[in-house]
């Protein structure tokens, strides 16, 4: 079956300064779109394969994707739900109490998520009585957040967007953004939206997987299609302060294998800056973000570990071993392709969200069953696809190792559990 690439949406400028002086470090070959998860009637149709590359603009040093796949392809129907996982639950949960605590924010507050998914992180601030909108470009998703009573707008956040539901709505004391800043290839046009809808003294709260732990954690699998940029707060500062905006704090967070949550007010608004926002740059130019080397090191670093798992796999199979893989995640399927693993390398993948169950995965067509198949079955080998959810599935599958199983962990280094 001929698989379709499109090299057609190679991008020029850097996103952020405009700049052409981009630089490509990294290639982890051409694959489908992440979350293309295939039914049983598609396996025999023909794919669409997009470049995967990376480069980092020379001028203001955003890491960034050099092909932009159109969101409409990747966001309408969208199958990542954090909130099927008790970790991100717990996380939206604290997150909201804390923004609710720290901001004093009440019924009469709106708080605005954009890429809100499900509506799990409104939910608590619903629960708390402060008044909430969400905005999401995923119909499938939006359903279920309407549901569940979480007002939501069904399209991408943009400043012409903003315009209106501040005309219809008014402004926001806060505005929250998790995983969803690296989606967006206009990022002026974010900033200018963000702008127009904050109050004076409004907060915009970012988090999104942070460039430094990518970096030394190899992290190569989280580069994909969805992720525009992969940000450190050195370009950042850029981004914002030409909009009027500041960055008042920056917090580390565990998430998505090391994330970054980022505090963004007006310029004039009551807030300074807090020294946090120094001590980031002082350690990212510690950490030479803003040398060419430093990615090029990561790229050698990314090639080796593609061999120790592949070199692993094969021995394991030799041996006529079972190896199954865990997580059907974006990144597993980053990881999969770009190492070539076979649907004869790894028998099914087993995951906890419905929609996914049943389908296959985009390229290799493993397919994807119920987490349940792990009790009545014993693999040799799991290989976690989804490490950043690791303590929770390792604690999930207690049992499965009791009766000798074992999972292969890449990140941070390949090591068998
Ligand atoms: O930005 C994004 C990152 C944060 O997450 C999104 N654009 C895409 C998404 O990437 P992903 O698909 O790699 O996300 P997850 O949430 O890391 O994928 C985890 C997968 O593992 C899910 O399909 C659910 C599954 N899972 C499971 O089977 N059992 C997860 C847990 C916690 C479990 O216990």
């Amino acid at each position: 079956m001929r698989n379709k690439t499109f090299s057609k949406f190679r991008i020029k400028k850097c996103r952020l300064c405009g700049s052409d002086r981009l630089h490509k470090f990294l290639s982890l070959g051409s694959m489908p779109a992440p979350n293309s998860f295939l039914r049983q009637e598609q396996l025999k149709q023909e794919e669409d394969y997009y470049p995967l590359e990376i480069c980092v603009c020379e001028s203001c040093w955003l890491v960034q994707l050099s092909h932009v796949v159109p969101a409409k392809i990747m966001f309408k129907n969208y199958l990542y739900i954090p909130s099927t996982s008790t970790t991100m639950l717990s996380h939206f949960k604290t997150f909201a109490q804390d923004l609710i605590k720290t901001y004093e924010l009440s019924s009469k507050d709106l708080v605005i998520d954009i890429g809100s998914n499900d509506g799990a992180l409104l939910g608590y601030f619903k629960e708390r009585e402060v008044k909430v909108l969400g905005v999401d470009p995923a119909t499938n998703l939006v359903q279920v957040a309407r549901l569940k009573g979480i007002d939501t707008v069904d399209d991408f956040f943009t400043s012409s967007l903003a315009r209106k539901i501040k005309k219809d709505i008014g402004n926001a004391a806060v505005i929250t953004a998790t995983n969803v800043v690296a989606h967006i290839d206009n990022l002026n046009d974010l900033c200018k939206g963000m702008s127009l809808l904050l109050d004076k003294n409004g907060v915009f709260i970012a988090e999104f997987p942070y460039l430094v732990d990518l970096l030394e954690k190899k992290e190569f699998d989280t580069v994909y299609h969805e992720h525009l940029s992969y940000f450190a707060i050195t370009p950042l500062l850029k981004l914002f302060s030409t909009h009027g905006l500041k960055i008042i704090d920056v917090r580390k967070i565990p998430v998505h294998g090391g994330s970054i949550r980022v505090y963004v007010a007006k310029k004039h608004s009551k807030y300074k800056s807090s020294n946090k926002v120094k001590e980031f740059i002082k350690e990212e130019k510690l950490k030479k973000l803003t040398h060419k080397s430093t990615y090029e090191n990561f790229a050698r670093e990314v090639k080796t570990i593609k061999k120790e798992l592949v070199d692993l796999i094969k021995k394991f199979r030799d041996e006529g071993k079972k190896i199954i893989g865990y997580g059907a995640s974006a990144k597993g399927n980053v990881l999969m392709s770009y190492c070539g693993i076979t649907k004869e390398m790894l028998d099914y993948i087993v995951d906890s969200i419905s929609y996914k169950q049943g389908r296959y995965t985009p390229g290799n067509h493993i397919p994807i069953y119920p987490e349940s198949r792990l009790e009545k079955e014993t693999p040799d080998y799991v290989l976690l696809l989804a490490w950043n959810f690791a303590d929770e599935i390792l604690n999930k599958q207690s049992k499965y190792r009791e009766r000798g199983g074992q999972f292969i962990i890449i990140i941070p280094s390949l090591h068998i559990v």
